[in-house]
């Protein structure tokens, strides 16, 4: 039998597995270099964790690692039912909860190595936790792309730790009860991108589609389809990042003022920026994520699923 322990949370609606124990050893390699890895000689630890019978489309998982630096707290992989993150902005919130939880780690500030850079998380003594992430940027502004059965959609592409193309203008009523013709429109934007060749500066696939709309309590609410067609039930602190990288790009949003970005269910991250010169920020997201279970996840052997069910 195998066992995996793992820490389930959600951030604003949005689950993490944090996966304490049981993954085969990585190395002491950067963790993008431990990334590869796993991906290319371990996946079937990240499908067994994520995907059905023990998962689902939504759930993100985010492997513990010893960090490489050890004044850092930790480092972690983010993946979920279809391969990996750079980054993951609700994963980061619930893996700091998640060690707080298990009174590892105390109120202040703690470094997690990525991926894809090192992010500074706060623990408040709220319980909220605060996320410096990696640099934002815009790569691209109203950029076009013909999709079919929609016609042209024109959107900003810009990283925040993943790649996301940000659409305002799509005449789509961003509503939960809207959520399946949501979901229809943002994977055919994502394939026409696809199709046309648009990438990020370093061939990454634009995988994260995010669409606006006016909020009545909050400065805008999202909808952010996630690379594996599931929807981020949070308002994506990835997402959030490259919104203020457009922000600021427009000068619509100055350093230190607070934007409130209300998800596609309602909960939402306070999020504000600093310069970090050449026309990238730093941008920093705050939010609160609960604890759901402490669990030992089961592989039996034998089982034809307990691998998970292939896609
Ligand atoms: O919060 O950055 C995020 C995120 C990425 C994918 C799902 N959530």
């Amino acid at each position: 039998m195998q066992r995996i322990h793992v820490i389930d949370s959600h951030t604003g609606g949005e689950p993490t597995r944090l996966v304490m124990k049981g993954f085969p050893d990585l190395g002491s390699g950067t963790m993008a270099e431990r990334r590869t890895l796993l991906a290319e000689h371990h996946d079937a630890w990240r499908r067994a964790t994520v995907l059905e019978p023990r998962g689902s489309d939504v759930v993100v998982g985010a492997l513990l690692c010893a960090p490489q630096d050890a004044a850092n707290t930790a480092g972690v992989i983010f993946f979920n039912n279809t391969g990996y993150l750079g980054m993951c902005g609700h994963g980061t919130i619930g893996l700091v909860a998640s060690l707080a939880y298990l009174e590892r780690i105390a109120p202040g500030e703690h470094r997690i190595e990525t991926p894809v850079g090192l992010v500074t998380t706060t623990l408040h003594d709220d319980g909220s936790v605060s996320v410096r992430n990696v640099p934002a940027y815009r790569l691209h502004q109203g950029l076009s792309v013909d999709v079919p059965g929609h016609g042209r959609v024109v959107g900003d592409v810009a990283w925040g730790g993943n790649w996301f193309f940000l659409v305002s203008d799509h005449g789509q009523r961003v509503a939960s009860d809207n959520i399946a013709q949501l979901t229809d429109y943002a994977w055919a934007l994502r394939q026409a991108l696809q199709a046309a060749g648009v990438r990020g500066n370093d061939g990454g696939v634009i995988d994260h589609i995010e669409l606006f709309a006016d909020d009545a309590q909050f400065d805008s609410r999202n909808f952010v389809l996630c690379p594996g067609r599931a929807y981020d039930r949070s308002p994506c602190g990835t997402g959030t990042s490259a919104k203020l990288a457009c922000l600021a790009a427009d000068g619509r949003l100055a350093p230190g003022q607070v934007w409130r970005q209300a998800s596609i269910i309602g909960s939402h991250f306070e999020a504000s920026y600093q310069s970090a010169g050449d026309g990238r920020i730093l941008p920093t997201l705050r939010g609160r994520a609960h604890i759901s279970a402490d669990a030992t996840l089961l592989i039996e052997p034998g089982d034809p699923f307990g691998w998970g069910i292939a896609p």
